[in-house]
C-alpha cells in the first residue's frame, strides 16, 4: 500500500476530504499510488488502532492527531484535534510542512482546498460542488429547516447515506466516484440507487413518527421515541414542523443506551437563552451551547424522562 488514508467515518465531510486528498496525492505527488481507505470514529480513550498507519505514507483527513512517526500528512479543523498535551506538542514540533490544522473552518473539506492551493498551487475545478456541499453539511449552514430535512439535493441524499453506511468497502466505492463525478451522477448509479431508496423512505418514516410524538409549549418541542426502533434522526426536524420553537428535548433508546438529546433551532424568533452543554453536563452529558446530549444506561428509560421533564421545566419560556 503506497497510501493509507484514514477519514472520519460515517461523516460527509471526512469521505469527502478522502476523495480531494486522493485527488490531490495523484496530481502533485504520485500518480500511480495504490491508495488504500480506513475510516476512523471517535471513541473513549485513543482514537486509533496505532496498526491502521499501515501505509509507506499514511495520511489523516479531519480526524484527530496521532503522534506517531509513520504519520505523514493530516488535516483537521476539530476544536479538539488533540487527545493529550503531548500529542499537541508532537504536532507542533513537526517540521515536515505536511501536517496542518485550522480550527476555525467549518469544513475539513474546504481547508484541505485551500492548503493545497496555497501551499502547493493545486486546484481542481471539479470538486468546487462537492466542497461547497462539506462546508455547508459540516457547518450546517442551512438555508432552512426544510432544506435539510427534505434532503433537497443530491449531496443531502449522498449525506443520509454515508452517515447510515456500515460498509467501509461501500464507502470507499462512495470516495473513487467522488473523485470522478457530480453528485448528481453519483446518485443515480444504480448500485448507489439500491441502498438509497431504502434508506431514504426509512428517513420520511421517521420524520412522520417525529411529527406524531411532538408536543410544542412555551418555546420547547418535546418527543418521546422509545419503543419505536428509532436510533437516530436529522436533528432539524423538530424546526421544521415547529418553525416557532426555540429548543427541543427527547428521549430515545437505542441497542446500547438511552440517550436525552437537547438541542436548539438556529432559526428560532425567540432567540435560545441558555447553553445547553452546561445543562447536559449537570446529567453526565455534555455537547456545545447550541445542541448537546446526555447517555444513560439502556434500562434507564424513566430516569431519562424524570432528567427530560426537569430540563423542559427549565428551559420553557414563561407563559
Ligand atoms: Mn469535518
Amino acid at each position: 500500500m503506497d497510501l493509507r488514508i484514514l477519514y472520519h467515518g460515517n461523516c460527509f465531510d471526512g469521505v469527502s476530504s478522502a476523495a480531494i486528498f486522493t485527488k490531490f496525492y495523484r496530481a502533485v505527488i504520485d500518480a500511480e499510488a495504490v491508495i488504500g481507505y480506513t475510516p476512523t470514529m471517535h471513541r473513549a480513550g485513543n482514537a486509533f488502532d496505532r496498526d491502521q498507519l499501515d501505509g509507506k505514507v499514511n495520511a489523516i483527513v479531519d480526524f484527530k492527531y496521532c503522534a506517531d512517526d509513520r504519520l505523514t500528512w493530516w488535516f483537521d479543523h476539530h476544536q479538539s484535534a488533540f487527545l493529550t498535551k503531548e500529542d499537541e506538542e508532537h504536532f507542533l514540533a513537526d517540521t515536515s510542512g505536511k501536517k496542518f490544522l485550522d480550527a476555525n473552518c467549518a469544513s475539513n473539506a474546504k481547508f484541505l482546498a485551500r492548503i493545497a492551493k496555497e501551499k502547493f498551487g493545486w486546484e481542481d475545478d471539479s470538486l468546487a460542488e462537492l466542497i461547497e456541499w462539506a462546508h455547508i453539511i459540516d457547518g450546517a449552514f442551512y438555508e432552512s429547516a426544510a432544506q435539510c430535512v427534505e434532503l433537497r439535493s443530491s449531496a443531502l441524499k449522498l449525506m443520509q447515506l454515508i452517515e447510515g453506511e456500515k460498509d467501509p468497502a461501500f464507502i470507499e466505492k462512495i470516495i473513487l466516484m467522488m473523485t470522478e463525478m457530480s453528485l448528481d451522477e453519483i446518485i443515480e448509479q444504480p448500485e448507489i440507487k439500491e441502498r438509497l431508496d431504502p434508506i431514504l423512505e426509512q428517513h420520511w418514516k421517521t420524520v412522520e413518527t417525529i411529527r406524531e410524538r411532538s408536543n410544542y409549549s412555551r418555546g420547547v418541542v418535546t418527543f418521546d421515541l422509545v419503543g419505536t426502533g428509532i436510533e437516530g434522526y436529522n436533528k432539524f426536524i423538530p424546526y421544521y414542523f415547529f418553525p416557532e420553537t426555540t429548543y427541543n428535548v427527547s428521549v430515545s433508546q437505542s441497542s446500547f443506551r438511552t440517550k436525552i438529546s437537547v438541542g436548539s433551532n438556529p432559526w428560532a424568533p425567540r432567540p435560545r437563552t441558555h447553553n445547553i452543554a452546561e445543562i447536559c453536563e449537570r446529567y453526565g452529558g455534555g455537547g456545545h451551547a447550541v445542541v448537546g446530549a446526555i447517555s444513560l444506561p439502556r434500562d434507564a428509560v424513566e430516569e431519562g424522562r424524570k432528567y427530560m421533564a426537569e430540563i423542559v421545566e427549565e428551559i420553557s419560556f414563561p407563559d
